[in-house]
């Protein structure tokens, strides 16, 4: 990789000038102003910047990278700063401008007929699922942050999430996108049709690049019917072999039909119980696993209750779910999925924890889960193994907790062991070491041996081509380069 540009010249007239684009409101430099856009939500990485810009839209964030890139500036973009891999977070150096996309937050259209929305790359993710179900459609991609994340670091990080086992990951939903590329000059591929086959799809080039190589700033995202009957059920199982015979019996009655398949641990749910207020089991006893399902369709009088009702009675008879709990109400389904969506904060709140976002083919999480829980166990007794996930698409957040009499410092000196044992079973079992969050800073040396040879030495040569100075987003995704 090409080396990081020297420092600016002259830092105190690119601030002036990067105030005159974007005015006073524009451009933050004071450290406690900063602080918030300098830290990550995991609290992993503390970085320092020389200013964060917030540009109001493409103009104006065109004309600031087009400043950037001539004083040589690495520019890190944000939007939500929800990275669970430090993706958004600049170094300590100082040298790096920070450009927050909040203020880029028009939702700009939705089209009825063609049943698309566009979005600016600000518009938190529950904004523009609230705006689509207004106007009687659904945005399909669900995820824990999404209150904060904004779609354009969902489609930078190609997010996935609860819905993905039915509606693919963000990249599935993108029609059309416009970007700033890292010399300032405007990509304009905001086209929403179907079938344009006119060379290289360069619009999924921007998609999990982790803003390495420019910055989205507008997208067309396809939507869906609104579901008309939506039943979910939380249901517990014995082990994650059981959770996946579960998912078995509603896919091959109709797979269509399920809008999410989530896996929890027994441990997992105790820690959402115990440290998230307002979240209660519904069930009689606290089970070793559970799995969190629902179903929906946009076709009114299916009966979809009927047939969760007849899919679960069946596994109960045949030992696959030991109990289980249907939602009766919009209030309960929303207490249902609140001891799902809760997993990530209740472990945040437990103490030290290291995150493993992997996957494996569905049919290998059990084996996944089996084998990552006992090599953490052996790794560091007292380890709290608490994976939990999106079973329906192979992704397990294969996540552990601290002992609980371990100190955090200590236990987190043995992040990258944990990290190494559980990737070692993830790539015998033909998985990925990064599912759905990314590479960011996080992972970056993982980069050299799972991906490396052509596959690597290529992704080296887009990024050179678009940003021969490394100014996009430094240290993420890629390893530093081989000295040649
Ligand atoms: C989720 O599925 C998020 O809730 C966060 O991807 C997962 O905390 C995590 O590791
Ligand atoms: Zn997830």
């Amino acid at each position: 990789m090409t080396a990081v540009s020297p420092p600016p010249t002259d830092p105190a007239r690119l601030l002036e000038e990067l105030g005159r684009i974007l005015g006073p409101t524009g451009v933050l430099t004071a450290a406690r102003d900063m602080d918030p856009f300098c830290t990550d939500w995991r609290n992993l990485y503390h970085g320092r910047a020389c200013a964060v810009l917030r540009p109001a839209d493409t103009h104006e964030l065109s004309a600031v990278v087009r400043l950037c890139a001539a004083h040589g500036v690495p520019m890190v973009p944000q939007g939500g700063n929800t990275s669970m891999v430090g993706g958004a977070t600049p170094d300590d150096s100082g040298r790096e401008i920070v450009i927050c996309m909040s203020r880029m937050n028009r939702i700009r259209g939705i089209d009825p007929h063609e049943m698309t929305m566009e979005v600016e790359a600000g518009v938190p993710l529950k904004v523009a699922q609230d705006a689509a179900r207004e106007a009687g459609m659904m945005l399909p991609l669900s995820i824990s942050s999404e209150g904060s994340a904004q779609m354009g670091g969902i489609l930078a990080t190609n997010a996935g999430g609860n819905n993905t086992v039915r509606y693919g990951n963000a990249r599935e939903l993108l029609l059309g996108l416009e970007a700033v590329l890292p010399d300032g000059e405007v990509f304009h591929g905001l086209r929403r049709l179907r079938k344009d086959n006119t060379g290289y799809a360069l619009r999924q080039l921007f998609v999990g690049s982790e803003g390495t190589l420019g910055f989205i700033t507008r997208a067309i995202i396809q939507l869906q019917p609104a579901p008309k009957e939506v039943e979910v059920a939380l249901c517990a199982v014995e082990d994650a072999q059981g959770a996946l015979a579960l998912f078995s019996a509603f896919r091959a009655l109709d797979p269509a039909l399920i809008q999410a398949f989530e896996y929890m641990s027994g441990t997992g749910m105790a820690l959402v119980n115990e440290l998230i207020a307002g979240a209660s089991l519904p069930l009689e006893q606290p089970a070793p696993a559970y799995v969190l399902v629902e179903l929906a369709t946009p076709r009114p009088g299916t009966d979809l209750r009927a047939f969760m009702e007849g899919v679960l009675a069946d596994a109960m008879e045949k030992g696959i779910v030991t109990d289980a709990v249907m939602a009766e109400s919009e209030t309960q389904r929303a207490n249902l999925w609140k001891l799902r969506e809760e997993h990530a904060e209740a472990q945040k709140r437990a103490g030290a924890s290291v995150k493993n976002d992997v996957s494996v083919p569905v049919a290998r999480v059990p084996e996944l889960i089996a084998r990552a829980t006992q090599a953490c166990m052996d790794l560091i007794p007292g380890i709290r193994p608490a994976p939990f996930g999106h079973l329906g698409d192979g992704n397990i957040h294969f996540n552990v907790v601290q002992p609980v009499d371990m100190p955090a410092d200590a236990f987190l000196a043995r992040s990258h062991d944990i990290m190494d044992a559980v990737a070692d079973i993830v790539r015998d079992l033909d998985g990925s070491f990064s599912a759905e969050h990314g590479v960011g800073q996080l992972k970056p040396y993982m980069m050299a041996e799972w991906r490396g040879g052509a596959e690597l030495a290529t992704m080296r040569r887009i990024k050179e081509a678009l940003d021969p100075h490394g100014l996009m987003n430094p240290g993420k995704i890629f390893p530093p380069a081989a000295p040649r």
